[in-house]
Order: C-alpha cells, then sequence, then structure tokens
C-alpha cells in the first residue's frame, strides 16, 4: 500500500475514534457536569447555556433551603365549600372579622385537599381579595382581583398575596368556580391572615354566603383553625433531638399533667401543641386521645377550664399542630391534662412534642420548664419547650407558609427551564466535542505525516 493510502487509513481511523469517543462522553454527561474538559470548553463558547445553568444552580440551592412539601390528608374539619347559590344568583364570599383593626402583611389562600392525585381541585378560578376598616365594605382595598382569564387549578400549595394595608375585615368573593353539578362550586382548607409576621386570623368568626356545609368535615370554622393538610410547620430534621414526652400508662383512668409557669401573668392569644411522633417510618403522630387545658391568673391552685378536645376519629394520627384560641385570656399557670391515652397494641401512651404560648407575638413557653405530673410523681421536662418536635425545627406558620409559596414558584420555574438546560447543554457540548476532537487529531498528526512521507 502506498505511504499516501497506508495515511489516509490511518487518519479515517483515528477520527472514526474520536467519533466514537465525542458520542459517549456526549451521552455520559449530564448537564450538571461541568467538570470534564468537553463541558468547560462548550461553556466558555456558550453564554446562553452559562446563563441558564447559572439560574438552575442558584433555584437549586435556594429551594434545598425551603421547608418540605407534603399533603397529609385531613380525616375532619377539612375546610370550607361554597357554591353560587342559583344561577346568576350572588357571588359566594367568605368574610373574615379579625376583630380589630391591625395591619396586615400577607395573606394565604391554603387549597382543599385533593380527593385522588391527579384531582385538579376546587381552588377558586376567578376572585376577588378585599380588605376593609367597615363591616359594609363601604370602603375597601382590592388587593387582588382575577382577570377575564381564569386562573390555574392549584396543588395543594398555598396561595400567597402581599398586602400593606390596615383592617379588621378580610372579603373572598368568587366569581367562578367549578361546575360540578352545582354551579361555581369552591374550597378551601385554610385562610390565613399575616400581621407583624404573626397570624391574626386564627379562631377568628367566619362569616359566608352560599356555604355547602357538612357538619364534622366542611364548615366556615375549619377555615381558621390552623389546620391544613401540609403536615406539621417544620423545616429540615435535626438529628440527636429529643422527640418530645411520652408516658406510658396502664389504665384508661390515669392522667398526666403538663404544666407551665410564666414569668408573669400574660393575655394569651394562643395555645399551640405539637403532636408526638410515634413512628417516624409509619408518620404518625399522635395527641392523647382526650385532653383539656385549663388556666390561672394565680398560682394554679384554681384553674379555669378552657379548652376540651376529643379525637374525633379514635387513634387517628394528627399530622398537623393543635391551635387553641384565647382571645386575650389572662394566664400565669398554665395545665394541658392527658385524659385517654392513645393506644396502639398494648401501648397506651400520653404524648406531646411541643407546647407554645403565644401572646402579643411571642412564644411565652419557649425554654421555660415544664413540670409533669403522672401517677403521683413530678418530673421537670425541658423538651416540650425547646422549639423542635418530631426531631425537626418548628416554624412560625407564616414563614412556613411563605417557604411553601416560594417552593411551589421555584419549582415551576425549574420545571420549565431544565429541559430547555438539558437541550443547550447537549448541544454545545457536541459542538465543542467536533471542534476538539478535529483540533486535537489535527495536531496529533502532524508527527504522523513526517514519517509516512519519508
Ligand atoms: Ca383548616
Amino acid at each position: 500500500m502506498p505511504p499516501q493510502h497506508r495515511f489516509r487509513h490511518f487518519l479515517g481511523g483515528v477520527i472514526t475514534l474520536a467519533v466514537c469517543g465525542s458520542q459517549a462522553r456526549v451521552e455520559a454527561a449530564s448537564p450538571a457536569q461541568t467538570g470534564n474538559p468537553i463541558s468547560r470548553i462548550a461553556r466558555v463558547f456558550d453564554p446562553q447555556l452559562v446563563k441558564v445553568e447559572d439560574r438552575v444552580s442558584w433555584l437549586d440551592s435556594r429551594v434545598s433551603t425551603y421547608a418540605q412539601h407534603y399533603e397529609f390528608p385531613l380525616k375532619t374539619g377539612l375546610g370550607y365549600r361554597g357554591a353560587r347559590a342559583t344561577q346568576g344568583g350572588p357571588d359566594p364570599t367568605v368574610t373574615l372579622d379579625l376583630g380589630k383593626e391591625v395591619p396586615v402583611d400577607s395573606i394565604y389562600l391554603v387549597p382543599a385537599q385533593r380527593e385522588f392525585f391527579e384531582d385538579s381541585g376546587i381552588f377558586p378560578k376567578r376572585f376577588t381579595l378585599e380588605l376593609s376598616k367597615r363591616e359594609d365594605f363601604g370602603q375597601r382595598t382590592i388587593l387582588y382581583t382575577s382577570g377575564s382569564a381564569a386562573r390555574p387549578p392549584a396543588d395543594c400549595t398555598p396561595v400567597y398575596f402581599h398586602a400593606k394595608d390596615t383592617a379588621r375585615y378580610v372579603r373572598l368573593s368568587i366569581q367562578e368556580g367549578h361546575n360540578k353539578g352545582t354551579t361555581d362550586v369552591f374550597g378551601l382548607s385554610e385562610f390565613v391572615v399575616i400581621s407583624n409576621g404573626e397570624p391574626v386570623s386564627f379562631g377568628t368568626k367566619v362569616s359566608t354566603v352560599g356555604g355547602l356545609d357538612v357538619p364534622g368535615m366542611w364548615f366556615p370554622e375549619a377555615l381558621t383553625d390552623g389546620r391544613m393538610p401540609l403536615g406539621i410547620w417544620h423545616n429540615k430534621p435535626l438529628m440527636g433531638l429529643d422527640p418530645g414526652d411520652a408516658v406510658l400508662t396502664s389504665s384508661a383512668e390515669e392522667t398526666t399533667t403538663w404544666s407551665i409557669t410564666l414569668d408573669t401573668p400574660a393575655k394569651i392569644d394562643r395555645i399551640q401543641l405539637f403532636p408526638y411522633q410515634v413512628n417516624r417510618s409509619l408518620e404518625t403522630s399522635v395527641f392523647p386521645e382526650e385532653l383539656a387545658i385549663s388556666v390561672d391568673c394565680g398560682t394554679g391552685e384554681n384553674p379555669e377550664s378552657v379548652f376540651h378536645w376529643d379525637n374525633p376519629v379514635t387513634g387517628s394520627s394528627q399530622m398537623t399542630p393543635m391551635v387553641v384560641p384565647l382571645q386575650g385570656k389572662n394566664a400565669k399557670v398554665i395545665h394541658i391534662t392527658a385524659k385517654q391515652p392513645w393506644v396502639m397494641g398494648d401501648r397506651k401512651i400520653h404524648a406531646l412534642s411541643e407546647i407554645e404560648v403565644w401572646s402579643g407575638g411571642k412564644n411565652l413557653a419557649r425554654n421555660l420548664p415544664i413540670t409533669r405530673e403522672h401517677a403521683g410523681q413530678n418530673v421537670q421536662i425541658t423538651s416540650l419547650t425547646d422549639g423542635n418536635s418530631s426531631e425537626k425545627e418548628i416554624m412560625s406558620v407564616g414563614v412556613w407558609l411563605n417557604q411553601l409559596y416560594e417552593r411551589g414558584r421555584i419549582e415551576r420555574e425549574l420545571g420549565s427551564l431544565r429541559p430547555i438546560h438539558h437541550q443547550l447543554a447537549s448541544r454545545s457540548e457536541l459542538n465543542a466535542t467536533w471542534g476538539s476532537a478535529v483540533i486535537l487529531g489535527l495536531t496529533f498528526l502532524i508527527p504522523v505525516f513526517i514519517v509516512a512521507a519519508a
């Protein structure tokens, strides 16, 4: 074979090898792998790819710090449902009376839980949110109103509205809902109003037009009870934390009382109790099957009963905190009594994971010792006021809702950016590989050419 032919044969082999190698590399390279030389070269020549990539990695790092989105369906008190009573009748409405004028920073509408995975839900399609200092809304601020385009159906992610107004009344009116046998049906699990970072809607009076109430399941008060199908108000897990306080009982007659003494008497806005996580893998968190709260302004000898709760579904787990509004009740000593244990097999337990006592935007119970009285013994407990439950840090409900909203927004953006990113990266890396193969091939072949020519 003449030397030139041998050279051409050899050159063909090298280029084939280079091309095969490049294809293997392109297939193996994921867009995030910028460590290999081809990926680096591709990014030097493609500013658009770099821009998209920077945005994706920035969004990824932000979203990783936000609260996780879970859906834990509620079994009772699901929320509120309404509809237009008659064709052409008045818009269905929901009005919260916050009790007094407060600065409103934000409002969250939390969708009702879905009935099945692909259920598009009954979040209202077109609606108006208004704020007013007057019950008749004679003067009002329109915070939000949908245009003629219907709002896309929401999953369980909270829908956020920014506000900068002072108001006592907040009204949601529905211009368009869903037609499911009844006209303009809509539903929500919670209607949250945040003032100075604090929830001011819990336990407030709700009045409605067009309710489709079902006792125990769908009713106006379920909009302001703090219960949402989104799990406990947590951020990331912190291992090695005390899960809370659990007492094993031997009979149904035994009780356990956790008592907390505040530094001074205070007007209590609400008490928040967090369920005890019995089993991490089963996602089971529980309260005692029956519990009661009493408060006392003095030494704790003459407590006044302020709250009583029976688990409406015996044995069911409770994947949401229990919010007990006390409307400024004066108290110094607070007793929380487990009257009936939660039962699993032959285990009977009285348990809680955290107790919060909120007054004027502050959790007065934080880091205070708690005295637990059970079977004639008093024990000092610190795990119920350490700011954690179920081995996770508890968040304020406003921050938690905001993180869930932000997470939803970022995940939607990432969902649309990822395919573009992948396409750009693959195209640029393929171009860079071809370019590199040619450059590498020619450089490498110069001495071979000299030898062959000789
Ligand atoms: Ca609720």
